[in-house]
């Protein structure tokens, strides 16, 4: 039934108020229910027909429940299923993101005057965190190289940075120093450029929930998912690399690239295989999540054990 395409092709465009507001008549017509879909039943064929990304048709869409029940988000707690407990206390509007850096259009931006310009798309990708487990999820957002473009970048510029929200009153846990706040992760310019690197601002046709990262977060679907931080406040455009909130954590564990690769281990752990949220085996990871035909290119030359 699902017929492969180039995963840049985007598998539909939305309006971007339908995919802010998710206007019931707009679910009803995208297929999507109560909030549990399985990619074959629920979503028509024609549709479902170039889902980017998804380059392997065996992949089902991981649940709802799954995406939004258990998340990594430290700033509401580390158990997977404290953020969707705790993230109620997050505000997504008003939201201000900060662009700063060697860019020509440097502001504080309203996050609705950012995204006015922006189609949201939804991208079908493989989600993997660094623990070995991974989904995969039917993001809503629009490709991160073009923000980049509207904000103009100047020459000098190498990286990218993201940083995200770090308030006591939304967030009261992070008086507990579990990691050095705020969360902070960054893109060589070439990644973030790439067209699979996405601004996403929903999930399954609906508002990005709050544990997933409201109202603004970043997903690379070739990297654990940790370079994909949530609820971002600032992008700073950079000269050179900056340190990453992982890798200060723990240097020795996670690199700044985190390309998802079954050829080097965690130090405490393999990432040969991985556990599907609801599948009972585990799986063999694929080298760049799957999309190596896509990125690998990216650091070809490049020694991938000494830059993990
Ligand atoms: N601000 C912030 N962003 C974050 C994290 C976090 O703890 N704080 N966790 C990261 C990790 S380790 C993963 S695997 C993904 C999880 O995204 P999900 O919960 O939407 O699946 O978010 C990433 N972004
Ligand atoms: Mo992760």
């Amino acid at each position: 039934m699902l017929i492969r395409r180039p995963p840049d092709i985007p598998t539909r465009e939305i309006t971007e108020e339908s995919a802010y507001f998710g206007r019931r008549e707009f679910l009803r017509a995208m297929g999507y229910g109560a909030g549990v879909v399985a990619a074959s039943a629920a979503v028509p064929g024609a549709l479902m027909a170039c889902a980017p990304g998804q380059a392997d048709p065996d992949d089902k869409l991981t649940p709802w429940e799954a995406v939004t029940g258990y998340n990594n988000y430290y700033e509401f707690g580390t158990a997977k299923d404290d953020p969707a407990k705790n993230a109620h206390t997050l505000k997504p509007r008003p939201w201000k993101v900060k662009v700063e850096g060697e860019v020509a259009r440097a502001a504080d931006y309203d996050l609705d005057d950012l995204l006015k310009p922006f189609t949201m798309q939804e991208r079908v990708y493989r989600h993997r965190c660094v623990e070995a487990w991974s989904m995969v999820v039917p993001w809503f957002g629009f490709p991160l190289k073009d923000l980049i473009a509207r904000l103009e970048p100047t020459s000098k510029t190498k990286f990218v940075e993201f940083t995200t929200l770090a308030d006591t009153g939304q967030m009261p846990l992070i008086r507990r120093p579990i990691l050095d706040w705020p969360y902070v992760e960054a893109l060589r310019m070439d990644e973030a450029m790439h067209p699979l690197t996405l601004m996403v601002t929903g999930v399954y046709g609906k508002t990005l929930p709050n544990q997933n990262g409201a109202p603004l977060r970043l997903i690379i679907p070739w990297k654990y998912g940790f370079k994909g931080g949530k609820s971002i406040v600032r992008i700073r455009f950079l000269e050179r690399q900056p340190r990453n909130t992982w890798n200060i954590a723990a240097p020795n564990e996670y690199g700044f690239y985190a390309n998802v690769n079954p050829a080097v281990d965690h130090p405490r752990w393999s990432q040969k295989r991985e556990r599907r949220i609801g599948e009972l085996f585990r799986r063999e990871t694929l080298p760049f999540n799957g999309y190596a035909d896509q990125v690998a290119s990216l650091y070809s030359g490049m020694d991938l054990r000494a830059n993990f």
